[in-house]
């Protein structure tokens, strides 16, 4: 996986990005006449998408990549960051595997290969519907491609695949008890016994293991206690390396100890108010689609950073795991969610146990490949799907309880655009609302009256101690777009609306932050009722520039923190 650091030190890896052969395969005759075998095409480079590719601007549908690599032999681990949305995989003609939904890693593994040249081959799907996740009609573009970095390893002996750390803070945050989740994989054909090693801060801790030929198995180190520590925070993004090795391989990452509680006023990290400032983000640009650049990750921090941002919404997918990484150095806290993006899901649709099974599948590997990143303090469910209704209540009951269940010490909550009549509420530990007055709608309503009703029936509902995350508002505005009067689409009607939100959310003790929507104007699909195609309620346009409501932002959230470390509130 493409991180910040490296993962391996022991672990042969080599990294498949680059030129890969190409082939759109429009009417599916793909699989039937052969194409795992090897195939005409041109040349394309990975990672990438194919809209940015003449004539496939608008395609959706199948696409076939196939590269040639070379190994030494032996077990390969095939590693692909994200394929929007289906992979079908083939080595050398052979079928290894599947993987649906895109935006997080999955790897195959594949046993007994040869030394020498080999040719992987994969078939892209991004055909969406309405049982897709996500859905045909959703407010981004349908991008399709082999979108972030895939890798191959050779795996040896007894490796370690995953380690998730689990840990409690004592209640003065001074001493932290641990353990440490492997999972593990033995690599050969015979029976293996080996002693992986634990290492974090002082601790070195050594599991013995005996593993049958291709087994995997999870197992859990002994609890473990930590002192002298520094906690992770915004203010001090402190890191540390949890190393975990066998005799023949290891793997790597880093962690962060910080505890994330809700109080009826808002979000407390390590025992201190924070108040959420921030903006949503899609990790999309108009030149690279969802295969987003490293370089401009990082300037999208820095332009976050400098608006005075402290928190970052991932709408509405997990984003890069560099990205998050980057977070975590620089104390940002993120809110990541999957595409489970409601506006078109019928109730049926949401009752539909493929539907459910896949949306589960999802957050199951979101937790799985983010878990160990501290600046996550926000699982999301899904955004705006009915929840007012049977099916909506038993999705979110389920995926809370899973959330709740094998999330670490997290906020979990789901963005409603309905809070006046959600039956869900029951399922989120802050109540995050979407809401767009004096955009949609009509001028006369007021934000100030909404918020009053919300407050009113969440404390009838007996749910006074949870607070309310403004998790999406704004307006749109054409970049450039400057008017005396302030019309709707010019900056300065964007730059006020936003401004007065803001300001509003701000001196109201049961709002627990503002994340605005959103961060950079997004290519969309809504061509109709979107100017230019794009949805422009960025605060930013697609290529970052900035409109007048990122200096409004900026001023006020700026001011915000500055307030906050004379703040005493925690
Ligand atoms: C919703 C949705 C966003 C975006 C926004 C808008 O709240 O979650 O993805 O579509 O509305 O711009 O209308």
């Amino acid at each position: 996986m493409s991180r910040l650091f490296r993962e391996h030190r022991i672990r042969e890896c080599e990294i498949l990005d680059g030129t890969w052969n190409f082939a759109a395969d429009p009417s599916g005759v793909g699989i039937d006449e052969g194409w795992q075998n090897g195939f005409e095409g041109t040349s394309t480079v990975v990672p990438s998408v194919w809209n940015t590719k003449g004539g496939l601007e608008e395609y959706e549908g199948a696409c076939w990549y196939s590269r040639e690599l070379y190994t030494e032999g032996g077990t390969l681990r095939f590693v692909f960051g994200s394929v929007l949305t289906e992979a079908r995989v083939w080595l050398d003609g052979e079928y290894l595997g599947s993987h649906y939904g895109g935006f997080c890693q999955f790897e195959l593994i594949k046993r007994n290969v040869s030394r020498g040249e080999h040719r992987l081959t994969v078939r892209v799907d991004n055909s969406s519907d309405s049982r897709s996740i996500p859905q045909s009609g959703v407010d981004w573009y349908h991008y399709g491609g082999i979108t972030r970095q895939v890798s191959v390893e050779r795996l040896d002996g007894i490796c370690v695949l995953a380690a998730r750390l689990e840990y409690t803070l004592s209640p003065k945050l001074d001493s932290v008890d641990c353990r440490v989740a492997l999972t593990l994989f033995n690599s050969q054909d015979i029976e293996l016994t080996d002693s992986i090693s634990v290492r974090l801060l002082d601790k070195e801790i050594s599991v013995p293991v005996t593993l049958k030929a291709g087994e995997t198995r999870e197992i859990c180190t002994q609890n473990f206690t930590i002192s002298g520590f520094e906690l992770w925070s915004t203010d001090n993004p402190r890191l540390y390396a949890l190393e975990v090795s066998s005799s023949t391989d290891d793997l790597y990452d880093r962690v962060g100890f910080r505890l994330v509680e809700v109080k009826s006023d808002g979000v407390y990290l390590n025992g201190r108010y924070v108040e959420l400032l921030g903006v949503n983000r899609h990790e999309e640009h108009p030149d690279f689609g969802f295969a987003f650049p490293e370089a401009l990750m990082e300037r999208d921090i820095d332009i976050a950073v400098k608006m005075g941002c402290n928190t970052i919404r991932g709408a509405h997918y997990p984003n890069n795991p560099l990205f998050v990484d980057m977070l975590d150095e620089r104390g940002i806290l993120f809110y990541s969610e999957i595409p489970i993006w409601g506006g078109g899901f019928a109730e049926a649709t949401l009752k539909d146990s493929d539907v459910l099974l896949r949306g589960e599948q999802m957050h199951r590997e979101m937790v799985e490949h983010y878990y160990n990143h501290p600046s996550i303090i926000i699982w999301g469910m899904h955004n705006e799907i009915l929840t007012e209704t049977e099916a909506g209540i038993e999705m979110s009951r389920r995926y809370y309880t899973l959330l709740k269940e094998i999330g670490g010490n997290r906020i979990v909550t789901f963005a409603t655009n309905r809070p006046l009549k959600d039956e869900c509420l029951e399922y989120c530990d802050v109540i995050s609302i979407n809401m767009y007055i004096g955009w949609y709608g009509s001028k006369d309503e007021s934000w100030k009256d909404f918020i009053s009703a919300v407050k009113v029936r969440r404390d009838s509902l007996g749910y006074a101690d949870k607070p309310i995350l403004m998790s999406e508002f704004g307006a749109g505005a054409v970049y450039g777009h400057r008017s005396f009067e302030g019309f709707r689409w010019s900056e300065e009607y964007q730059a006020k609306l936003v401004g007065e939100c803001i300001e509003l959310f701000h001196s109201d003790s049961a709002v627990a932050g503002s994340l605005v929507w959103h961060f950079a104007d997004a290519r969309t699909q809504f061509d109709l009722t979107r100017a230019r195609g794009y949805n422009n309620k960025g605060v930013l346009s697609e290529y970052r520039h900035p409109k007048a409501a990122y200096f409004k932002v900026a001023e006020l959230y700026n001011r915000y923190q500055k307030e906050s470390k004379t703040n005493t509130r925690g």
